[in-house]
């Protein structure tokens, strides 16, 4: 019999060689590394308050706070997982690193979201300690997962029952402590592995439910290093950098992009509580920002905007857009906008660590890259597309379903193997569920999206968490949620197919509310289709390309 030959893979790679990347540190050290040269620089800048911490100042905090979080009552080692459950501050990054200080993990959430999904995130995570602030603070559940007690650290305010970030935490501390926080666990005593967990971002990946993706402390550092390590960067960011942080730092673009490799480089960070467009372009002119990472919202906001003239934006020379899908008309309308500036995408997934594919016109020694383009794969990484009926790899110029491999991609889904399995294949390729082209310059186009999930504003809508919940109404005998592409402030809006139990005299205001009340703002049900069967495979599989079609039509008609 003929032997059957394995036809070779086509793989795509950078167009920047590969360099040596060390990703056997704790995190905090690799972000931390450049601190002797950069310790009097400014390091986290507060946008409303304008004071600022130098690196010495932040090291020394996050030291403190490890000690504190050794301590009792706080008690943490190695394996925990504590909570930020915040909007941006400086105590977000402080406690995001004395966390990986001892060797615990944090998982992060934004603290708009309901009573409801808090305490489910809790519990799957296993969060003993939360870091939050008063917006969130009467949301929390009154216990963790085993039912023991779930400590609260307020970062805004005092309250019973709670200890106060500054007051009771931070001051517990005797000064000799501090030193110590320096012995970390994670300082290469034999108590810490580069395969250890240190964030845990919710994400519905490809299907189903929202579920914990395990990003390491190898896996974080070697996604900071395709981006602003080696001598020709792919982002040219550098100490004399001022970087714009106007994105959640609970979101892995802001997180990774902004904050880690922010600090990586020793820029000043700009820390704005949360975005609005008049407060971001008084801080550009401030603190003569350089860098602005945006999403596309964001970007038709300013292209839009009529302020963009009354203040001086000159300092800026890089602007990123990354998150959700960018077209070329608003490029160019954000470009008349910041002529001086150079605007591009990056590409990423929480799951891939998260960054695919960056924009090469920011690197140190740029290239030409085309507009509506979302960059070129990060170096030491192998990008594919294949074909996702047969899973054979496809060529420059053909769609196909994106996959990425490389140390930089999640170790996993939390306690959640099968979905796992379904995501990275044996050969350690993670299959994004985005569907794109590689052209002939090596720059990515993607063109469409095979999974299911929704993104609002670039915020994860996940499907199958509200048809769950829908379908728990006792007037809808079954529903099914999909994307309606909208004006490009917002993306995409999720849209519900709803099959009314017999008799029930449902409206769709009624089905909004019932949604509205448990869920955080963008997973609102904004549109409401009644049908009488929702269409589904013999496996009981939602037919969602045909409701995809349908409301097509509709928007046509
Ligand atoms: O899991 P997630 O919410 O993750 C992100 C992460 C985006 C980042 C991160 C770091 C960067 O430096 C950066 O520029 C962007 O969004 O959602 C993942 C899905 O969002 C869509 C795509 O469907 C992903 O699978 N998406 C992300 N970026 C783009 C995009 C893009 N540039 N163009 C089109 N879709």
């Amino acid at each position: 019999a003929a032997v059957e030959e394995a036809s070779p893979e086509i793989i795509f790679r950078s167009k920047l060689p590969d360099i040596a990347i060390t990703n056997t540190l704790p995190l905090h050290r690799y972000c931390f590394e450049r601190l002797p040269e950069v310790a009097d620089r400014p390091c986290l800048i507060d946008g409303a308050e304008g004071t600022v911490r130098t690196y010495a100042e932040v090291d020394r905090l996050t030291r403190r706070l490890a000690a504190a979080l050794r301590r009792e009552p706080l008690g943490l080692r190695r394996g925990a997982v504590v909570m930020n459950l915040m909007l941006n501050s400086a105590e977000f990054v402080l406690s995001f690193f004395a966390a990986s200080r001892v060797g615990a993990a944090v998982t992060t959430a934004n603290p708009m979201s309901t009573p409801h999904e808090i305490a489910n995130q809790i519990a799957a995570s296993g969060a003993t300690v939360v870091f939050t602030e008063s917006m969130a603070v009467d949301k929390l559940p009154a216990s963790a997962k085993d039912g023991g007690a779930l400590t609260v650290v307020l970062i805004d305010a005092r309250r019973d029952g709670c200890l106060h970030f500054w007051d009771d935490v931070m001051a517990s501390v005797p000064d000799e402590e501090v030193a110590a926080g320096d012995e970390d666990s994670a300082s290469g005593d034999g108590e810490f592995d580069p395969d250890d967990v240190v964030a845990l971002p919710y994400s519905s990946g490809t299907t189903g439910l929202p579920k914990g993706v395990m990003l390491t402390h190898r896996s974080l550092s070697t996604s900071v290093a395709q981006q602003v390590d080696g001598d020709n960067p792919n982002i040219g960011f550098h100490s004399g950098d001022v970087i714009l942080c106007s994105l959640p730092m609970f979101h892995i673009y802001s997180l990774n992009t902004i904050m880690m490799c922010g600090l990586r480089v020793g820029a000043a960070i700009v820390v704005m509580r949360r975005f609005a467009l008049t407060a971001m372009m008084k801080l550009v002119e401030r603190h003569r920002i350089t860098i602005a990472p945006l999403v596309p919202p964001i970007v038709v906001d300013v292209a839009k905007s009529g302020e963009a003239a009354a203040h001086d934006l000159s300092s800026v020379r890089m602007v990123l857009s990354g998150a959700a899908p960018m077209g070329k008309d608003i490029e160019d309308a954000f470009m008349a906008k910041l002529p001086g500036a150079v605007l591009g995408q990056g590409y990423g997934m929480t799951e891939a660590g998260p960054v695919l594919s960056m924009c090469l016109a920011f690197a140190k020694e740029p290239f030409r890259v085309k507009s509506g383009a979302c960059g070129t794969v990060v170096r030491n990484a192998e990008l594919k597309i294949i074909d996702p009926n047969t899973g054979k790899s496809l060529g420059r110029n053909q769609p196909g379903e994106i996959c990425i491999r490389g140390q930089q991609i999640m170790k996993g889904y939390l306690n959640n193997p099968e979905a796992t399995k379904n995501t990275i294949d044996a050969d350690g390729w993670l299959h994004t569920g985005d569907v794109g082209f590689v052209d002939d310059d090596d720059e990515i186009f993607i063109v469409d999206r095979l999974k299911e999930i929704i993104k609002y504003r670039g915020f994860q809508v996940a499907p199958a968490e509200l048809e769950a919940l829908l379908i728990t109404h006792p007037s809808i005998a079954d529903a099914a949620v999909v994307g309606k592409q909208v004006e490009p402030e917002i993306g995409e809006i999720p849209v519900a197919f709803v099959a009314k139990a017999q008799g029930s005299e449902l409206s769709d205001d009624d089905v909004k509310q019932f949604v509205a009340k448990e869920v955080i703002y963008y997973k609102k049900v904004r549109e409401v289709i009644f049908i009488d069967k929702i269409p589904k495979a013999p496996s009981g599989k939602i037919l969602r390309k045909e409701l995809r079609k349908q409301l097509q039509e509709q928007q046509q008609a």
